[in-house]
């Protein structure tokens, strides 16, 4: 049975970071699968957009300095243009932190109320007293019970992987204010997925034939389990606000709203978002998402959407991808490892060859690995070495010896079974199977030229070459329509260099071009040459070391402050007298607004000893004094209990005796001030005493 209207969705990545390939592969799978609808003439839209609450968003805005709302706007911007880069062509784009994905999350939730699926439950919860707040799972650190790793979040252990109740962690500690958190009562909102489990179990039972098997294993796992009651509101600030007495300083969780905002963004961006999402019996709904969201797709979300008693449009197909790893190892921004949207933009590297290498090393049944030496490979054999030379060879014959014109086919070469297979690839969403294939095909037109040999025939048979030629150009067109959903790009340079300008689409491949001009041909893709190559890998996996390296040089010292004094020729500056414990120095700072002498005098704070002296404002500085801004406040780095001279280690780094440091290469690093940690790059910053930033501020040091 094939409905009219075919809705297709790629997960909402998380708004708190630049995507990585890994992040961009659900993402392209769904533009792969649309645009192929779109080929077919079926009447499709696409949804795409960012998932924009929770306290992954709280977190970064804290490190950023930023409030929430202005770090998901900072990273919608970027996470929009990576996505128009790489060529993706959603109908619908959107986020879930619009007024849209309030009112339809207010309205489901308060239908599942009225229906008896949600329940109220006191829990008892960590508390951060210093902060007034109830503080979610992931603003809980402390050491893991299991492996004793001592970064465990409340939710989970990174190290051990194993899943977390915040009650277990030993010493835990707040995120917000390093204390120590005490337990509460609270209340909270359930939903009442147990209740539901016999109307998903229907649901799933209508629909496993078309799943994937990890999506039907998980969702198996966690039915044959029995569903339980779930928590859908958080005590965040930041979220959708719950509308229920009581419940002012909560919102709701984050995989509550989430998924809603597919329904959000079309309503956002169409007028006739109900006849997709109101129309199960004339809509299909695919969903795609990597192996870690599938539960919230086949029991949260529809469990949500069937308790309302309404009618919408319930998942189909689904479509689940496992991860893209980076070389050995995972993509981490905070180390600088990987490539991610915006690198992938600065290499060079055309987005369709990042959307071929996606797709051909596409983690289908298991998790795939990106190396740049199989980059090299597929860009060289696969698309110099087979596509490109392919459409070359036989348009530069065409121009030379036919006058630029495809004939007429006399003798058809029959490759109907390929292309149905590959139709079945595409129809059954094998994107890396359909790719193949495409490429065998190729390969097959390689073989067919060199067995024709139209470099002797064009002397010898003039028909026997004429047919040939015609063949190849056809089959150029063909191909050009079957890559279109992969290299959207490419499928374009090929038909514009065939001078063929209709409208790509499945019908046009049983049409034939005869009796036909071309325009002027060139290379399809360069090739990527081995120096190129180093420089790239060096560049996106060496970072980590090079970054290191500047940390290495960094030499931190605890001076005390012995005397301040205004700068004469300047307002905002300081001239200080420090310490080091026998040594003394001059420094210059820009605090006056900030503090007054008296608050500075006597205090122990941190110095970049080796820093290269420079002038100010006719005063010589030797050295820097550490501070972090967040608006227009400005609070010092100290350490009242470490003693003058004492050094600050980077935790994880061996300090080379250092020679002096420009400004540019201290800043080349970037040390965060959290409440509970200072980091540089990812390290902590030590010394023998605990280091405070004073009035309590977090953000960038500088
Ligand atoms: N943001 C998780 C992720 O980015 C989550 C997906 C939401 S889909 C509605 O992988
Ligand atoms: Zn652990």
């Amino acid at each position: 049975m094939s409905k009219k209207r075919i809705l297709v969705t790629s997960a909402l990545p998380y708004v708190n970071n630049i995507p990585h390939l890994g992040t961009m592969v659900c993402i392209i799978s769904a533009d792969i699968y649309t645009r192929y609808l779109r080929l077919k003439k079926e009447n499709v839209i696409s949804v795409l957009g960012t998932d924009e609450h929770g306290t992954t968003t709280e977190t970064i805005a804290m490190e950023l300095g930023m409030t929430p709302k202005q770090a998901v706007d900072h990273f919608f911007k970027i996470h929009k243009e990576i996505y128009a880069w790489f060529n993706c062509s959603y109908d619908c784009l959107g986020r879930t932190s619009s007024k849209e994905s309030k009112e339809i999350t207010q309205d489901i939730f308060m239908k599942l109320y009225k229906n008896n699926y949600i329940e109220e439950k006191e829990v008892e919860q960590m508390y951060d007293e210093k902060a007034d707040k109830f503080l979610s799972d992931r603003f809980i650190e402390g050491i893991c019970p299991h492996c004793k790793y001592e970064e465990a979040r409340g939710d989970q252990c990174d190290r051990c992987g194993k899943l977390l109740e915040p009650i277990e962690l030993i010493n835990p500690k707040s995120k917000l204010t390093g204390s120590k958190p005490v337990v509460k009562k609270t209340k909270h909102l359930f939903i009442k997925l147990d209740e539901l489990q016999p109307l998903i179990e229907r649901f799933v039972e209508e629909r496993k034939s078309k799943w994937s098997d990890n999506a039907l294993t998980t969702t198996k796992a966690w039915l044959r389990e029995g569903l339980k009651e779930r928590a859908i509101t958080r005590d965040l600030s930041w979220g959708i606000p719950v509308p229920l007495k009581g419940y002012e300083n909560k919102v709701f969780y984050v995989w509550f709203d989430a998924p809603i905002g597919y329904i959000a963004i079309t309503k956002a961006s169409r007028e006739d978002w109900k006849k997709w999402w109101h129309n199960p019996e004339e809509t299909k709904l695919v969903q795609f998402m990597g192996k870690d969201n599938i539960p919230f797709h086949t029991v949260l979300f529809p469990a949500s959407l069937i308790g309302t008693g309404d009618k919408y449009t319930l998942l189909d197909t689904i479509s689940v991808n496992e991860y893209l790893n980076y070389e050995d190892t995972k993509f981490s921004k905070s180390r600088g490892i990987g490539v991610f949207g915006d690198n992938a933009k600065e290499t060079g590297i055309p987005a369709d060859t990042w959307r071929y290498y996606i797709t051909i090393n596409r983690p289908e049944t298991s998790d795939t690995k990106f190396t740049w030496k199989d980059l090299q490979e597929k860009i060289n054999s696969d698309l110099v070495g087979n596509l490109g030379n392919l459409v070359n060879r036989t348009l530069t014959f065409i121009k030379r010896y036919s006058d630029g014109r495809v004939l007429r086919i006399t003798k058809p070469l029959d490759y109907s079974k390929e292309v149905e297979e590959i139709l079945r690839a595409y129809e059954d969403i094998e994107l890396k199977k359909a790719l193949k294939q495409i490429m065998s095909l190729s390969k097959k037109g390689n073989q067919y030229f060199q067995d024709q040999e139209p470099w002797r025939a064009i002397k010898e048979d003039k028909e026997k070459a004429a047919n040939a030629l015609a063949v190849l150009a056809n089959m150029i067109k063909d191909l050009a329509i079957l890559i279109h959903p992969v290299m959207p790009r490419v499928a374009e340079q090929i038909t514009l260099q065939l001078n063929y300008k209709k409208k790509l689409s499945l019908e046009l491949l049983k049409e034939r071009v005869e009796n036909h001009e071309i325009t002027e041909p060139s290379p399809l893709f360069d090739k990527l040459e081995d120096k190129k190559l180093l420089g790239l890998q060096e560049k996106y996996s060496g970072k980590q070391e090079k970054e290191s390296k500047a940390l290495e040089k960094i030499d931190l010292r605890i001076a005390k402050i012995t005397s301040v004094e205004k700068h004469p020729e300047a307002d905002k500056l300081y001239i200080e007298k420090i310490d080091f414990g026998g040594e003394t120095r001059t420094i210059v700072s820009g605090l006056v607004g900030h503090y007054e002498p008296e608050e500075l005098i006597g205090k122990h704070v941190l110095i970049v000893y080796n820093l290269k002296p420079a002038k100010l404002r006719g005063v010589e500085s030797h050295g820097m004094l550490l501070a972090v801004q967040q608006g227009k406040k400005v609070g010092i780095l100290h350490s009242p209990d470490s003693k003058p001279g004492d050094k600050v280690i980077i935790q994880g780094i061996q300090a080379k005796t250092a020679n002096e440091i420009t400004i540019d290469e201290f800043f080349s690093t970037k040390i965060i001030a959290k409440k509970t940690a200072l980091k540089a790059d990812g390290c902590e910053l030590k010394a023998p005493g605990k280091i405070f930033v004073d009035k309590g501020l977090e953000g960038q040091v500088k």
